[in-house]
């Protein structure tokens, strides 16, 4: 793009010069009908929710305050794996795990379908910080988006508007440029649609140059780019130049009942309940969790211990599974309003509902598709809300929200968790003998794929980290990061444990009962880090000895819990070629500490 000026009618501006002449080559391009910039008031939400109720994208909730639904097209449901892009000067550098395309060719194509894209809409700039205003290196962004339902969603889920913009302006900050499009220009006399998208996608990545651009998706990941696309994906390429961690991660709490605190980091692939964890209300007596983060934790070092912070500022969780039975901390801060439901189903009086939330199903639904829906249809497994669909709200309104929320420093960490879904081998918690292996057993998580992507379910994936879809770059540069940073702090990383709750018994069922019950996993971590709970050496890593987890008036027999904990040799000698074979992707990129975890866990299973 070429830097040239523009007349298009604007609703305020900056002194930010380099600023100023981005959004007005963006707009040149472009061409919307005008130009908004963001000041992030109740004002302006108040308007813009109004001009979508009008647009026909947002239904009001009479049930609950400030709050509204929408669907979605049904083509644009979830973040789109197969059209994202990190476009690294090399191939080498986007690695194995992400398509590539030269940085040149793709922003040619992309110049090419952005031209005009905004006829008809009007371009909103939104500056906004990931993490906190007063941290001590302010994570700027600036998103230029065509969707008001994008400016609204964005109000929720990072701190955004004119605050950030003056402190960027006294700074003359660098920030990370942002620039998304639905795709959809409205031809003059044509009328728009409740859910504009384009049936072409890119979510594509310039790491070098710290730069996003969008197009075609007006949904979550694809296009509120503070999330996956700057809190992760540009975010680790950061991390990795700078030496820090942005990590799929939750954020956790534990106060044990002798008031000692431990905070914990836990990262999960897409939809494997990481955000009913983040709020998880323990059934042990006299302990307390409270959350920090639900998503992502980026995570520096300071004297020499690690520290995280949660970039974002709301939750965008998924629906279907949160709960009055399994997350009444998710819904009491749903039922505060100040949120918008995406492609959930709706009541008669003006509600929200999904499969989950209720352990009775509703007698009457307008479903996602604004279909009416009966009870008899979901006892014949007609889903009412999308799988992927989500609720966007406000951090500060969940109950167990830690006030340690608020501190731009962020939390020491102590433990980092790995999980992931699988019905076999894995066992309910291992802990990893030291660092490297940690980062072996991180590097080969592995989950039954869920809707949160789109494509096949159910389908056991390799995620390394749970960032397989999120890491901006090579990810044997990224698993070279994480031995590295162990090499440069050794004796203050984290301690490192796998968990899995969904490991089935032999009639198919869970064995384990999971949810709130998940504490007493939990508990033994945290016995773990301060010299205690029991623990037999495997060749996996260190398990739970008979009789040290907690499963005093736990609704589990002790065959299940077994069968939940145990580890089995055989199931692991079939998991080894998998491991090979995946971690063989690598090439010559694999770090060698890996190569020899695999080695020496190969020799201990013979
Ligand atoms: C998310 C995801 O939206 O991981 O958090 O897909
Ligand atoms: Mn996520």
């Amino acid at each position: 793009m070429t830097a040239t000026t523009t007349n298009t009618p604007t609703t305020g501006g900056t002194t930010h010069e380099e600023l100023a002449a981005w959004v007005a080559e963006v707009a040149a391009l472009t061409t919307p009908d005008r130009v908004v910039w963001i000041d992030g008031s109740r004002e302006e939400w108040d308007r813009l929710t109004e001009e979508l109720v009008e647009a026909g994208t947002f239904v009001k909730l009479d049930k609950k305050e400030n709050s509204f639904w929408a669907a979605s097209d049904p083509n644009d449901v979830a973040r789109v794996e197969d059209r994202t892009y990190i476009c690294s000067k090399t191939q080498e550098g986007a690695g194995p795990t992400n398509n590539w395309m030269d940085p040149d060719e793709m922003k040619s194509t992309m110049t090419d379908l952005y031209r005009g894209c905004m006829k008809g809409r009007t371009m909103y700039v939104i500056p906004f910080v990931m993490g906190h205003l007063e941290a001590d290196v302010p994570m700027y962004g600036v998103e230029i988006t065509d969707s008001a339902y994008v400016v609204c969603s964005m109000r929720i889920m990072a701190r955004i508007g004119s605050e950030v913009l003056a402190q960027m302006e006294r700074e003359t900050a660098g920030y990370v440029k942002c620039l998304h499009s639905v795709g959809a220009p409205i031809a003059e006399g044509e009328q728009d649609v409740p859910w504009p998208c384009s049936t072409t996608k890119y979510i594509v990545h310039f790491p070098e140059e710290r730069t996003i651009w969008s197009f075609g998706s007006g949904y979550g990941g694809n296009a509120l780019l503070g999330k996956k696309c700057y809190a992760l994906r540009i975010a680790s390429a950061m991390a990795h130049d700078e030496g820090w961690m942005a990590e799929h991660m939750l954020i956790l709490k534990l106060t044990n009942p002798e008031g000692k605190v431990h905070y914990i980091v836990a990262a999960f692939p897409s939809a494997c309940g990481k955000t009913n964890l983040a709020m998880i209300e323990p059934t042990i007596p006299g302990w307390k969790a409270e959350m920090i983060g639900d998503d992502i934790a980026w995570m520096r070092f300071r004297d020499g211990q690690l520290y995280a912070v949660n970039p974002e500022n709301g939750l965008f969780g998924v629906a279907p599974g949160t709960g009055h039975p399994t997350n009444e901390n998710a819904m009491h801060a749903i039922e505060k309003g100040n949120s918008i439901f995406t492609n959930v189903a709706r009541t008669p009086d003006g509600d929200i509902w999904w499969e989950g939330m209720t352990n009775e199903l509703p007698e009457q639904l307008i479903d996602w598709h604004g279909e009416q829906w009966t009870k008899a249809d979901g006892e014949a497994g007609k889903l009412a809300a999308h799988p992927n669909s989500r609720f966007c709200t406000p951090i500060v309104q969940c109950p167990v929200t830690a006030p340690e929320f608020e501190d731009p420093n962020g939390v020491p960490i102590s433990a980092i968790l790995f999980g992931g879904r699988r019905k076999t081998t894995v066992p309910l918690v291992t802990q990893a003998r030291d660092w490297d292996h940690g980062t072996f057993i991180g590097s080969t998580v592995s989950s039954e794929t869920t809707a949160a992507a789109a494509g096949a379910v159910g389908v056991v994936r390799r995620d390394p980290m749970a960032m397989l879809p999120f890491v901006g770059y090579n990810a044997g540069d990224y698993l070279q990061h994480w031995v590295n940073l162990g090499k440069e702090h050794a004796g203050n990383m984290p301690a490192v444990f796998l968990v899995n709750w969904f490991r089935r018994d032999a009639d198919g069922g869970f064995a384990w009962p999971g949810f709130a019950e998940n504490s007493r996993v939990l508990k033994w971590i945290v016995e773990r880090l301060e010299g205690g709970g029991d623990a037999v050496e495997t060749p996996i890593g260190l398990i739970p000895a008979e009789g040290a987890l907690d499963t005093e008036g736990l609704d589990a027999t002790p065959e299940q819990i077994e069968v939940a904990s145990r580890f089995d040799a055989d199931e692991w000698r079939a998991e080894l070629p998998l491991i090979d074979e995946w971690l063989a992707k690598f090439g010559d990129k694999l770090p060698q500490e890996l190569a020899d975890e695999l080695e020496g866990l190969k020799q201990r299973l013979s």
